[in-house]
């Protein structure tokens, strides 16, 4: 194994080299438990921390690792390591943590593609499809939208739904796929590169495991059937992990999410919702809230059925969530800054007690 197998390249070397990084060694992260690392490198697998160092100096979750990064690392023993820095990162997919406003949680790191999946049956909605692009769009991650399960409807039902995504996401592949019958395989083989990063999005239940088994063609995550007296997904598969499949790619699988709220989504909005962003241009009114405003181009757009009602909806919700997060993101800032002056002031004062 040689770490451009798991996908390391000229630009993260470079760095190594610029940062005198040369009495560690390089590895990937596999697999994150509550802190503790699964780390690999080209010796093999390492349970791994951090220094306490890098613990102090970290403002945010931003700056401890995540599955998918490189970091620089000190080998004890034969699996233990301690992690001292992380190198910078390529892309990193962030959504707002679960029930914790203005915290953001890290889905994965260093990733060129990302599968977003969405099942035929029940989980299917466009709106969630949008958020999931506005993630992937903001974090500079090519999205692919897969449509699994696609054996449990007919042919006149699939090009139905697949009609509907595409009139309202445009220029983004979509391939309907069934881990059963293994119909789009091809497609999604043909994109699948060896050193290139894919991580798969999606509920729990859609079979992002049963696609990766049958990817690598070995039993490497737990899959199991949804319980059908809830109707919900178990969430079978409870931590994100990364695999090397046999042609290269290197897939991260993820637990199932049941909501991908937006957190900071710098241009992501502005991607997914390229038409509306570009109609708001030509509103009568610079601050137009394309709410209630005359003149408002948006609005007219809706209206001429030129834009999708539901995407429309769907946008002005998640522009609303943005401005709240970035709002409460602020606030914990304020207070942040106003406790580190308090304490720059108290440890002042214990000096001038002291003499
Ligand atoms: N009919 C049908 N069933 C499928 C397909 N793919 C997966 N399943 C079934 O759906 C259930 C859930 O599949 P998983 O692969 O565990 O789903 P998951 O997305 O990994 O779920 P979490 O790990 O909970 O996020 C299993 O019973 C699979 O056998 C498919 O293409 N067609
Ligand atoms: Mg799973
Ligand atoms: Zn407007």
């Amino acid at each position: 194994m040689i770490l451009e197998d798991l996908g390391y390249n000229n630009k993260l070397e470079k760095f190594r080299i610029d940062n005198n990084l040369n009495n560690s060694e390089i590895g990937r992260v596999v697999a994150e438990h509550k802190e503790r690392y699964i780390i690999r490198t080209t010796t093999g697998e390492f349970d791994a921390e951090i220094t306490g160092n890098m613990r102090f100096s970290a403002k945010s979750r931003e700056d401890f690792p995540a599955v998918g990064d490189w970091v620089a690392l000190t080998t004890y023993d034969s699996d233990f390591a301690l992690i001292h820095k992380t190198l910078p990162r390529s892309s990193i997919i962030k959504r707002q943590a679960v029930g914790q406003f203005g915290e953001i949680q890290i889905i994965a790191a260093n990733i060129d593609y990302a599968f977003i999946i969405q099942a035929v049956d029940r989980d299917f909605k466009l709106n969630r499809i949008e958020r999931y692009l506005t993630i992937c769009n903001s974090s500079k991650v090519n999205p692919i939208i897969l449509l699994s399960k696609v054996d449990l409807i007919n042919e006149l039902q699939i090009s139905e739904i697949l009609e509907r995504i595409k009139l309202r996401i445009k220029n983004v592949p979509v391939i309907a796929i069934s881990n059963e019958t293994q119909i789009g395989y091809d497609a999604i083989k043909t994109i699948i590169e060896k050193g290139k990063t894919y991580c798969m999005l999606g509920s729990s239940g859609v079979g992002k495991s049963t696609l990766l088994n049958n990817l690598s063609g070995k039993t490497i995550m737990r899959t199991e059937p949804i319980s059908l007296s809830t109707n919900k997904g178990r969430h079978v598969t409870s931590h994100r992990e990364l695999f090397i499949l046999e042609n290269g790619g290197i897939i991260i699988d993820n637990p199932g999410m049941r909501e991908v709220g937006i957190a900071d989504s710098t241009g992501g909005l502005e991607i997914t919702f390229d038409l509306i962003i570009h109609l708001s241009k030509k509103c009568k009114f610079k601050d137009c809230t394309h709410t209630t405003e005359n003149g408002c181009s948006v609005l007219e757009a809706v209206e001429k059925g030129e834009v999708d009602k539901a995407s429309y909806e769907n946008y002005l919700k998640m522009e609303r969530e943005k401005a709240y997060f970035e709002s409460t993101v602020a606030e914990r800032r304020k207070k942040e800054k106003e406790f580190g002056k308090i304490l720059k002031n108290y440890k002042k004062d214990m000096n001038k007690n002291k003499y």
